[in-house]
């Protein structure tokens, strides 16, 4: 397995004493970190160091020491790339846009631009180290072109893509001049995967609206290839914070930490400095406490720990100066001799001092604005070796979809963190035990390891998925066959859905009818074979179209048949009465939903929806569903869903049962059927094992076959009347 990610696990520094290389921080590199130690992995990614600073022998001794002691292949990037992009597009663009911070995103080419450069680089590096059976597991929004470039190169790779912040909501994505291209690059992988569902159906939404792509349960169907969606909350190193208060060097901190705060009870946070972690705002919340609380001066200590980040980037350098403001006006206004307020402690922290802070910390106070998921919060629970501890969590932060027993808040809201500090100061032991029992069980469970599996193991599926339907595509060879065994044979049936199958959709239906080559094709076919026309439209449209032809007819989903040279007939005599109760419950949705409308046959009615808003008619079509469903529960009647129209019929009605009628008429040596939708499913179902039977477009089906386009049908079909044709034309 290939990681990719914007920073390899170790970070690489230049000193006087030598080259140093140090495990990198951050939630990607200390999450992902454990788990890759334990799989066969190599890594790839910058080493924090910039190229010019470099030469050519030092970047062979760091390149030869990053893989063999590391597994790491380091990307070479310069001073100006790390500015551009890194800085620029990555820090400047996407991190405020991604987290809903639209007013501090800067939308500039020349940032683009880099972004892309060095989006190429990644894949030129990942091109030299990468096989044909690897996987190749892309994180983080630094990187958001690559699968797809790395897919124009590698067209069978095996792609997942991870990302680590939130996806904004389509209003806040639209944003981004660039959100094709981006979602294009996402699009390139095989499996992406989010924290949340929220983000999920972000994303989903903007590739409808965006790329004009749908969706079945997640799972898109691009051009030629599935690609899914799915949400995999990351988990944390369970163990690793479980088992470190063992520790000697911890125990040790610990019992020096309990003697320096005697009864005090101990407030905890610590985080990246980050306009999105919400720090003011939480110092501010505590300000309020102390002011409505003041019988809880002196017996509490505020931990605030800040790690430098992106000190590049103007914003964190006024926050820097806005933090360390407001820590020095609390701690002015409380201090007094013998108790300082806040603790405010402003570098990274090793390891053991973390733990030893999440395991004395009586509450741990996370508060973010907004944030992908939040390990903190995660660790903080999972270093309660007695249980005991409160986790005050903001609910914009993914890890709260998992941590519902924490007491949950609005990060805007001080009023509400003031009392859920006043609240977690006076929980009780034994609710304090419940709450975290049932949060350690969960992060026990599913923890870093598992995430990390679980996400391979969708990916392996969707590949297998793919291969899969790549199988049954309807290939050269196959179409040589079904030819050869075509002309080979006397008694042949051809049974053909319309729309979408001879046809492309049209918006109005009655857009879609047959153009003369369509016609004449049929006629031609329908000279050596028997033709059927197995469609859902009304009788009196399919008469109207095809009954000057020497074929049979089916129509409404097999409600009404017509046999070469007879008259139309229904399968069984049919009761109707429903219809008058059903209208009016449509004429509601029709009212309801701008561009829907309503189609009546004469023993269905169907509510097409294909000319309306997307988003709008995915809701309005699960709602009449449910009521439809309801209405129609203790009668004969079904209710089906086709390619964007809800259709409701008598349940004993569909086209397999119709085309029976055909098959079981003779001895047919060769049949075929091709079809697109659900419907059509049934017109499969009921076919010997010896047809073809094929369907238009990618998908789930019992088809054998699955064929890319309408022109393809087409093109296949005409193959089969080419030879009839050229000996008309001889002759004439
Ligand atoms: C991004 C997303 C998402 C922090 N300071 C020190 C230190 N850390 C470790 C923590 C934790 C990690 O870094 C921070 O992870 P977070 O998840 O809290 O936040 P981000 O860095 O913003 O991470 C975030 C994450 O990616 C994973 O997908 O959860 O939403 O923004 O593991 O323990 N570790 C040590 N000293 C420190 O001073 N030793």
């Amino acid at each position: 397995m290939i990681i990719v990610s914007n920073r390899l696990p170790v970070t690489v520094a230049k000193r006087k004493e030598g080259i140093s290389f140090n495990p990198s921080v951050g939630g990607l590199a200390t999450g992902l970190g454990s788990f890759y130690d334990s799989y066969d992995s190599i890594w790839v990614g910058w080493s924090g160091i910039f190229s010019e600073r470099l030469n050519e022998k030092e970047r062979n001794v760091i390149k030869t020491k990053l893989k063999k002691e590391f597994s790491c292949y380091p990307v070479l990037l310069s001073q100006k790339d790390v500015d551009l992009y890194y800085n620029g597009f990555c820090n400047k663009t996407i991190w405020p846009l991604f987290h809903y911070f639209t007013q501090y995103a800067i939308f500039d080419k020349k940032l683009w631009d880099a972004y892309k450069r060095v989006n190429k680089i990644f894949r030129d590096l990942i091109l030299e180290v990468a096989n044909a059976y690897d996987i190749i597991w892309i994180h983080d929004y630094h990187l958001m072109l690559l699968p797809r470039l790395i897919r124009e190169k590698l067209p069978d790779a095996k792609i997942g893509f991870f990302l680590h912040i939130p996806f904004p909501s389509f209003e806040i994505f639209r944003l981004l001049p660039w959100k094709r291209e981006i979602l294009e690059g996402f699009l390139g992988a095989d499996l992406i995967g989010f924290h949340t569902y929220s983000y999920v159906k972000h994303f989903l939404e903007s590739v409808r609206r965006i790329l004009g792509y749908e969706h079945i349960y997640g799972e898109i169907t691009s051009k030629n290839r599935i690609i899914r969606v799915d949400s995999f909350p990351m988990g944390i190193d369970y163990a690793k914070f479980a088992n470190a208060s063992s520790d000697f060097k911890v125990q040790k901190e610990i019992d020096e930490m309990h003697k320096k705060m005697g009864k005090r009870k101990i407030i905890f946070s610590i985080d990246r400095l980050d306009y999105t972690k919400g720090i003011p705002q939480r110092l501010e919340a505590f300000d309020l406490f102390l002011d409505k609380h003041p019988e809880w001066r002196k017996k509490v200590v505020f931990i605030v720990v800040v790690v430098p980040s992106r000190t590049k980037v103007e914003h964190y350098r006024l926050l820097k100066k806005q933090v360390d403001e407001l820590v020095g006006k609390i701690n002015g206004k409380y201090g007094t001799l013998e108790w300082t307020p806040i603790w405010y402690i402003y570098r990274p922290l090793p390891f053991y001092t973390l733990v030893t802070l999440y395991n004395i910390a009586d509450i741990g106070l996370i508060t973010p604005y907004r944030d992908g998921m939040n390990l903190v919060a995660k660790e903080f629970i999972a270093s309660k070796v007695d249980s005991k501890g409160v986790l005050i969590l903001s609910e914009m932060a993914g890890a709260a979809e998992e941590l519902g027993e924490a007491l949950i808040v609005n990060p805007n809201d001080r009023e509400e963190i003031a009392e859920a500090l006043r609240k977690a100061l006076l929980m009780t032991d034994e609710e304090q035990i419940e709450r975290n029992k049932a949060m350690q069980k969960r992060l026990r469970r599913y923890n870093v390891k598992r995430w990390a599996e679980d996400f391979i193991d969708s990916l392996r599926q969707i590949k297998k998925l793919q291969q899969d339907l790549s199988t049954k595509k309807l290939t050269a060879e196959v179409r040589i066959k079904l030819l050869d065994d075509y002309f080979k044979s006397n008694y042949r049936l051809i049974l053909l859905d319309y729309d979408g199958t001879l046809v492309h959709f049209a918006e109005r239906p009655e857009k879609a009818r047959p153009d003369k080559e369509l016609l004449e094709l049929l006629a031609y076919l329908a000279i050596k074979n028997d033709v059927v026309i197995v469609s859902g439209r009304d009788r009196k449209t399919i008469d109207r179209w095809f009954s000057h032809l020497d074929i049979g007819l089916v129509a409404e989903h097999g409600t009404w048949l017509k046999e070469r040279g007879k008259d139309w007939e229904t399968i069984e005599p049919l009761e109707n009465g429903w219809k008058k109760e059903i209208l009016p419950v449509l004429e509601i949705y029709v009212d309801r939903t701008p561009g829907s409308f309503i189609e009546e046959k004469d023993f269905a009615l169907a509510w097409h929806y294909r000319r309306c808003d997307a988003e709008l008619a995915t809701v309005r079509a699960k709602e009449l569903k449910d009521v439809l469903l309801s209405l129609t529960a203790n009668l004969d009647i079904g209710v089906m869903e086709g390619n964007k129209v809800i259709e409701i019929k008598n349940t004993n009605i569909n086209k397999g049962r119709a085309v029976l009628k055909w098959i079981s008429k003779k001895q047919w040596d060769f049949i075929l059927a091709i079809g697109d939708d659900l419907t059509d499913e049934d017109m499969f179902s009921v076919l010997p094992d010896t047809a073809y039977s094929v369907k238009v477009g990618l998908g789930f089906s019992r088809a054998k076959f699955y064929i890319e386009s309408v022109q393809k049908v087409r093109a296949l079909l005409n193959a089969m009347s080419q030879h009839r044709r050229e000996k008309d034309e001889a002759q004439s």
